[in-house]
């Protein structure tokens, strides 16, 4: 039998591509056309086949080497006639990644970089498939957007799976999706109509948006991250966004295909390959763990009733269905974008958190006579022509300050859950609640430990302007590590925030009302703060809890505290 070197193919225009996963060992028996090697280039990650039957001698290949065309993959015990020309198939490309290089489409640099340069077109936009190579009547197998959505450019709206390779076809403009004219078991082609946009904004060198977008940049940034909008409190992106959730796993198409035979759902399995790929152990790893009882796919989770035991399954009634009109005149109106994008985060975040509530009153007599003092003075001075009156100084911006005292005195309240993992913050970005005709925004006061209450309180006007004028940028909702949210302006005695996740508490401010308040011998007015603190039961304890909320009122009792 004769030795074979398998070299690496004509992988199109990328000249060093990363070897990041070895599909097969010395010993196996591989059959023509079977992935040896996937590689990975900064724009697409591809298999590298066989060209020929046979035994693995060799492997010359290591995980994180670079290789290009001619670069031999291994040595094979070859069934066939010697030979070390390249394969005659061209390597496939990966989901969420480019379209075979071995068809490179010229396309996608171009519409990466025009993307950068977004025009807004009038009237509805056609959005056809570009350039994908030499496919030919590929399956549509996965429609990743609806009717109604609001895509960005380059965002994926379909999944196509050829033979040989599965890829995400991007948007080339962003804008709302009217209608869409593909659906699972199509079979498409170059320029085929996927959807019509309106609102849209084309990049500026899209002037036929229809195929200017490529493959290559689909799926780069996961849906959920693309959500950039300036989004409410309980609510907020108040962090950097964190798993992909609108997107597919990441995974080499043998591997895709290999799940499918075997019915497992790959969204339900965790990735142990570099960046969380999903490799082939994986998917054998999470069937045997089904088999034996000791994993479930999210549809046997959701199927399952809560009195089961199993826990996840919420086992709810369906929402009432009611017609309203048969007991009176109503009036329909959508909610608006910030309030569906808060329900989605509370509710999640009021499911998802065990919060406990700890209601308590700080004393602020003298405090509050500090500020109204403060604030005169500033008045004074601004009316004998002193720039020095300009900011009012406000209860929450002393609250704010406050806060940060007692966070760096109970770092586990500055702090996130990561899994298994308490990730302990070292900087203090106190967010605050502010009500907006368009609904709950909440934005970041950062590094607040940093800075004065005269500091604080004018960058909370601003912040707070700009989220009435709808102007806040996501900078300056995210980072946040303890949220306040203040209705001491309105009314009320005590209430429960909805903890802003990923944080792990919130503090909900009332009205201050003079009240009698006994000091051992009479009764005393006092002004006093109801505070009620809502906290993670994962992370904080009720004692955590309890002296948080007091220490809070000390100081706030005696702002010299803070000093200490
Ligand atoms: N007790 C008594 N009076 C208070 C007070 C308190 N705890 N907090 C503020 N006030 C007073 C202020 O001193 C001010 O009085 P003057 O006009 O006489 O000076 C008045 O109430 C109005 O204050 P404000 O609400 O405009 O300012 P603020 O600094 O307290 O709050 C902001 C700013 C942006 C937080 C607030 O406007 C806001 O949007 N609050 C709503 C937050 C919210 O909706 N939370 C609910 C989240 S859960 O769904």
């Amino acid at each position: 039998m004769a030795l074979v070197d398998i070299q690496v193919p004509d992988i199109g225009d990328f000249d060093e591509v990363t070897v990041i996963e070895l599909l097969v060992k010395p010993g196996d028996n591989v059959k023509a056309e079977q992935s040896l090697i996937t590689v990975e280039s900064d724009k697409a990650s591809m298999e590298i086949p066989s060209s020929q039957a046979g035994v693995v001698k060799e492997v010359r290949v290591q995980l994180g080497d670079k290789v290009k065309q001619g670069s031999v993959v291994l040595v094979l015990e070859g069934e066939g006639a010697a030979t070390t020309a390249a394969p005659a198939a061209a390597p496939v490309a990966e989901q969420n990644k480019a379209p075979a290089p071995a068809a490179p489409a010229p396309a996608a640099t171009d519409s990466v970089a025009s993307a950068a340069a977004p025009v807004a077109t009038a009237g509805p936009v056609e959005v056809r498939v570009p350039d994908i190579g030499d496919f030919k009547d590929v399956a549509v197998i996965e429609v990743l957007v609806k009717v109604g959505d609001t895509v960005k450019a380059e965002q994926s709206l379909v999944t196509v799976e050829s033979d040989k390779a599965s890829m995400e076809i991007p948007s080339s403009v962003s804008g709302v999706i009217r209608e869409l004219k593909v659906k699972l078991g199509d079979k498409i082609n170059i320029g085929d109509l996927l959807a019509i946009l309106e609102g849209a904004a084309a990049p500026a060198a899209a002037s036929a948006p229809a195929l200017a977008a490529a493959p290559a940049a689909a799926a780069s940034a996961p849906a959920a991250s693309q959500t950039s909008a300036p989004a409410p409190a309980a609510v907020a992106p108040a962090h950097e966004p964190s798993a992909p959730t609108g997107n597919l796993p990441h995974a080499s198409p043998s591997v895709r295909k290999f799940a499918r035979e075997l019915g497992v759902p790959l969204a339900d399995v965790k990735g142990s390959g570099p960046k969380g790929r999903i490799t082939l152990d994986d998917v054998q790893g999470f069937t045997k763990a089904v088999m034996a009882g000791e994993a479930r796919t999210q549809a046997q989770v959701a199927k399952a009733p809560a009195s089961t035991g199993g826990g996840a399954g919420l086992d709810l009634l369906p929402w009432p269905k009611v017609d309203f009109t048969k007991f009176g005149p109503v009036e329909r109106k959508d909610m608006s974008r910030i309030k569906k994008i808060s329900a989605a985060n509370l509710h999640r975040n009021w499911v998802m958190i065990p919060h406990v509530c700890n209601h308590d009153d700080a004393d602020i007599t003298e405090l509050e006579a500090f500020r109204v003092l403060m604030n005169l003075e500033y008045e004074k001075a601004a009316k004998a022509g002193n720039n020095a009156g300009v900011v009012k100084i406000t209860m929450l911006a002393f609250l704010i300050k406050a806060s940060v005292a007692a966070l760096k005195k109970f770092p586990e309240f500055n702090a996130s859950l990561d899994g298994d993992q308490l990730v302990l913050k070292q900087y203090y970005n106190v967010a605050f609640a502010a009500d907006t005709p368009n609904g709950l925004v909440v934005p970041v006061i950062k590094d607040a430990d940093k800075k004065g209450v005269v500091q604080i309180s004018q960058e909370m006007g601003e912040l707070a302007k700009k989220a009435r004028d709808g102007k806040l940028s996501p900078a300056d909702m995210q980072g946040a590590c303890f949220t306040i949210s203040s209705l001491g302006g309105i009314g009320g005695r005590y209430f429960t925030p909805i903890i802003n996740a990923p944080e792990v508490a919130i503090l909900g401010v009332c009205k201050s009302s003079t009240e009698p308040v006994w000091d051992g011998q009479a009764f005393q007015p006092r002004l006093m703060l109801p505070l009620s603190l809502s906290w993670d039961h994962r992370v904080i304890d009720g004692a955590s809890a309890a002296r948080f909320n007091a220490y809070l009122g000390q100081i706030l009792g005696d702002f010299r505290r803070v000093l200490l």
